[in-house]
């Protein structure tokens, strides 16, 4: 019996395999080779989000519902190898966010971790643990699980956002929480910019105990993260597969800043094109500076900035910047490693 071949049928097989499900019970011969594979399958697809089409849509729902009828505004981008999963990956969620000026996303937490990754406007706040921040075109901010969090958008200008959650993963495991504060904001008790300056600036409170797996930074500035890539770039050292690739930490362990979701962020200078590479981390990748190419698999998809596009598990993946590129990503990595099922492979085709 070969992991890729099933047994023939007979009918006197199909006899005993109507009687032993009439008992609650399958043969594991028929689906071993689609359940153990030697290489990943994934039912989800390489796919591209134009950012036009998706504010378009967004700017409708608008005038739909409001935020706050609506609990939060968001347009989820649905991988179309997952319909109506709510999944852009098999384990990670990823939605689009419009909170226009005025308006409130009231207060609440889940066990889910969330992230947010701004695309378009600039001064919308998140709260989150008793602290408000500003957000920023490129900025990358996260709500770690069970902290309250509530949106407002008191600029002149419509904000949207990338939401990214592991909402799958927690439906995997059953383990979903969620409540209403009841209140559209929650107090807040701390000054803008103080986990910053606090967790951010290579520094810790002498006495600091870690409490829970998350960042306790939970906004890292575009324009900081824009200058720390422009310097590193100078020394000319390029990855083959990844151009110069940084991860977002969390300061305390040096691990991911979040414990189910690992963000990067990548430079790919003008006229570079990466080697084959393959994970089995698939990623979602958005888009902040640049223009080019991501040849997924046999396809190829040209982006420009603010589009959003997913590599499945295991596909070869290959970038190519026509302008310098900046590429926001994240996946599911850190949660692989954990559990020690993370491979890669390097120079893939
Ligand atoms: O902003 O809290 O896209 O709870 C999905 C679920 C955003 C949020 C989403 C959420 C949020």
């Amino acid at each position: 019996m070969s992991l890729t071949e099933k047994p023939q049928s007979s009918p006197e097989r199909e006899a005993y395999y109507e009687k032993i499900a009439r008992q609650d019970f399958s043969a594991l011969w028929n689906v071993l080779s689609d359940i153990i594979t030697p290489t990943p399958k994934s039912a989800c697809v390489p796919h591209l989000w134009e950012f036009d089409t998706a504010k378009r849509l967004l700017m409708e729902a608008g005038e739909l519902i409001t935020a706050k009828e609506a609990e939060r505004r968001v347009l989820i981008l649905e991988n179309p190898g997952l319909r109506s999963q709510s999944r852009i990956t098999t384990s990670l969620y990823a939605g689009l966010q419009l909170v226009l000026p005025g308006e409130v996303a009231p207060a609440h937490r889940h066990s889910q971790s969330a992230l947010r990754f701004v695309m378009d406007g600039g001064g919308a706040c998140t709260a989150v643990n008793g602290e408000r921040t500003l957000m920023h075109e490129g900025d990358f901010v996260i709500t770690p699980p069970w902290t309250w969090h509530d949106h407002g958008n008191e600029s002149e200008r419509p904000m949207i956002w990338m939401d990214g959650l592991d909402i799958p993963m927690l439906s995997l495991f059953d383990a979903s929480f969620a409540e209403g504060l009841g209140e559209d904001t929650q107090a807040i008790t701390k000054p803008t910019g103080d986990s910053l300056a606090r967790y951010g600036a290579n520094m810790l409170p002498v006495d600091f105990e870690k409490k829970g797996l998350a960042s306790p930074i939970f906004n890292y500035p575009y324009a900081r993260t824009r200058e720390a890539l422009e310097t590193m770039r100078q020394r000319d050292e390029w990855d083959p597969c990844h151009g110069l690739k940084m991860r977002y930490i969390n300061p305390v362990d040096g691990g991911f800043a979040m414990p189910t979701i690992a963000p990067f962020v990548q430079l790919l200078p003008k006229g570079f094109k990466t080697a084959g590479y393959r994970s089995t981390d698939a990623t979602v990748f958005s888009v902040i500076e640049g223009t080019g190419r991501t040849t997924i698999g046999d396809k190829t998809f040209e982006w420009k900035p603010k589009d959003i596009f997913v590599v499945p598990s295991w596909y070869p993946v290959v970038h190519e910047a026509d302008a310098d590129a900046v590429l926001f990503s994240y996946s599911d990595r850190v949660a692989q490693q954990k559990l020690g099922i993370w491979r890669e492979a390097r120079n893939s085709d």
